[in-house]
Formats: C-alpha cells, sequence, structure tokens
C-alpha cells in the first residue's frame, strides 16, 4: 500500500524567459520530471513555482531540466 504523498513546493528563478514559447519548454520539460505535479511561469518576474511530491524529485533535477532548455537558473 502506498503511503500519504506529500507535497511540497519551490520557487525557481529563471532568467532568459521572454515569450510564450519559453514558458511552454520550461513548463513542459518540468512536468516530465517525475514527481512534479504542477508547474506555474510567472514571465515577468522570473519566477518559476513548482508543486512535487515530497521525495521523488530534486531542486538539482529541476534546475538541470530548465537548464537543458536554454535557460540560466539562479
Ligand atoms: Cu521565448
Amino acid at each position: 500500500m502506498k503511503g500519504d504523498i506529500k507535497m511540497e513546493q519551490t520557487t525557481l528563478n529563471v532568467k532568459g524567459m521572454t515569450c510564450a514559447h519559453c514558458e511552454t519548454a520550461v513548463r513542459t520539460a518540468l512536468l516530465e520530471l517525475e514527481g512534479v505535479t504542477a508547474v506555474e511561469v510567472h514571465l515577468q518576474d522570473g519566477k518559476v513555482n513548482v508543486s512535487y511530491e515530497e521525495g521523488q524529485v530534486s531542486k538539482e533535477k529541476m534546475t538541470e531540466a530548465v537548464e537543458d532548455q536554454g535557460y540560466d537558473v539562479e
């Protein structure tokens, strides 16, 4: 039986997103990671809110996924 899944949230500061295409690329890359359940991109201030299952994915993995798309994570 699966235990209770605890949800966590984190915010990534992403540099270089300028348009809807960037937003989609970042959101899609993060949602492809196992454990990530929701992604909210705020283009103007470069903030990306990520909801994920505790212990299923690390901030390092999220950072890697975003950087693979060509954006910098602070
Ligand atoms: Cu763009």
